[in-house]
């Protein structure tokens, strides 16, 4: 059950196609050692280029437009790394070079959201698919490369539930700036 009176967190992502999105989870399967971990589900599966945190309905109108505004080419990246992060309890999908382009992507939302008024810290972009949370160890070692063209980034509200996140995808642009 979804709790109404949450107002939901908003973030900026990237979002996997169905053949990105089965190759993370049988990379996920793959690695696994811990059976308390729990993965992350396929239609959940993302990568956050900024994290906005709780927004009201006329900030998020802002933000929107903020998104429309930004010009930016298609991004490439590769996912070829397992991390884990024990703090957190998270294991990850990531990538070794990183990626100029998404990095150039985020850098201009931060850009556009500081200029109407947000003060939030900019974070350099670490990309990363969160595969499972509440790990406790460390998982399976697992060579495997995944080439991701990024033609798409999203606004998503993420509420908590008992069943854990449910995220809704608000809107998308594409490479060209136009709204799909
Ligand atoms: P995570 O996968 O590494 O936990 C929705 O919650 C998304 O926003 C998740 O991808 C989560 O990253 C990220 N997120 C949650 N809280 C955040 C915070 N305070 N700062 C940055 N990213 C956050």
């Amino acid at each position: 059950m979804l709790d109404r009176a949450e107002p939901g967190r908003l973030f900026f992502a990237i979002w996997p196609d169905s053949t990105i999105r089965a190759r993370l989870l049988e990379w996920s399967e793959a690695i696994r050692t811990d059976p308390g971990a729990r993965p992350v589900p396929g239609p959940n599966l993302h990568i956050t280029l900024v994290f906005l945190g709780a927004q009201d309905s006329p900030q998020t109108e802002a933000v929107r437009r903020v998104a429309t505004e930004i010009t930016w080419s298609r991004a490439s990246l590769v996912l070829d790394r397992i991390g884990y992060w024990k703090r957190s309890r998270i294991i990850w999908a990531g990538s070794r070079e990183g990626s100029a382009s998404l990095s150039a992507l985020a850098a201009d939302l931060y850009k556009g959201l500081r200029r109407i008024g947000f003060r939030i810290e900019e974070r350099p972009i670490v990309p990363h698919v969160t595969l499972y949370r509440k790990a406790q160890r460390r998982p399976k070692w697992c060579e495997r490369s995944i080439e991701w063209s990024v033609e798409q980034f999203c606004l998503v509200k993420s509420r908590l539930s008992s069943a854990g996140a449910q995220y809704e995808v608000l809107e998308r642009w594409s490479v060209s700036g136009d709204v799909k």
